[in-house]
């Protein structure tokens, strides 16, 4: 007979229960105030640069809107539990553990659950701390000469229900913007700052439709630093450059991240702020 579990050795007060997560949350947040790396948005792009962000050793914090991790690639492809990554970037899926279901001409299929669960785990396991349920809807910036030196975050329920509440800034000396087709943090900087990108048109000129191929080949050169502190990386480094879409296939966004990592890491190393 399977034996009983009990609780019952635990005194449970709800106050207590109340100080423990409340005590604890403002320890986190207020470690959070000060940051070598924010990123925003917790799809591929964004848990890869915050996994190799974190394994460097740079204190890294990922604001994701929602209250779950992997972005689009949950759904896999028209919400069928299974994505494609190219065999270049299946070796770093590989290395968390990540089974391939399926090898053929140059594409490793697997399960999308499974993918962005090990690279969230990853992520976490390297130090990098995730918000979920925190929005950024704004930069801090400084002058002279211009640059983005850290996001405004407010908790998703809030925007949502329209409350009149004021957000709170968290400064970092790079910003990441993962945040997909939107490109939302590179929209704050050119609508609110009158950016001009460090971009060939300047400006933020939209995802192209879809051509998988070219959207892979493309999204490497896309990942940069198109404004001085912020660097754009996943999908919206092919809204940001107009390069085009590519559909669930992940290896693009997964490399993007590591290349957004390794762009973050030399402004680091400059001494960036
Ligand atoms: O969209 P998303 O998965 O971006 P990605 O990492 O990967 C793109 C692919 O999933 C797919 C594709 C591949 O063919 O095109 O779309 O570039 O993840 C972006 C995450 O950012 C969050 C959003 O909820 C999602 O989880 N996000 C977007 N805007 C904000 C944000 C914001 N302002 N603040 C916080 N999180």
């Amino acid at each position: 007979m399977a034996e009983a579990v009990v609780l019952s050795a635990v005194k449970l007060d709800e106050a207590k229960v109340t100080r423990l997560i409340v005590e604890e949350s403002l320890k986190a947040l207020s470690d959070l105030a000060e940051l070598d790396v924010a990123v925003v948005g917790a799809g591929p792009a964004g848990l890869t640069v915050a996994m190799e962000l974190a394994r460097r050793g740079f204190k890294v914090a990922v604001f994701e809107r929602r209250l779950s991790f992997g972005g689009g690639m949950g759904g896999g492809g028209m919400q069928l539990p299974r994505l494609v990554v190219e065999e270049e970037a299946w070796s770093l899926l590989a290395k968390l553990g990540c089974r391939a279901l399926r090898s053929e001409g140059g594409l490793v299929v697997a399960d999308s659950a499974e993918v962005l669960a090990r690279l969230a785990a990853a992520a976490v396991d390297a130090g990098a701390h995730v918000l979920l349920g925190a929005s950024v809807e704004d930069v801090v910036f400084r002058e002279g000469p211009l640059r983005v030196e850290g996001v405004v975050v407010q908790w998703t329920s809030v925007l949502m229900a329209g409350l009149h509440v004021d957000p709170l800034a968290v400064r970092s000396r790079v910003v990441i913007d993962a945040t997909g087709h939107a490109a939302e943090v590179c929209g704050i900087v050119v609508r609110k700052m009158g950016a001009v990108l460090r971009t060939r048109s300047g400006r933020i000129v939209g995802e192209r439709p879809m051509w998988a191929e070219r959207g892979e080949r493309e999204i490497l050169e896309a990942t940069s630093e198109v404004y001085p502190g912020l660097i754009v990386a996943g999908m919206a480094a092919n809204a940001v450059l107009g390069c085009p879409r590519m559909g669930a296939i992940f290896g693009g966004m997964l490399l993007s991240g590591r290349k957004a990592a390794q762009i973050a890491v030399g402004l680091l190393e400059e001494g960036v702020r």
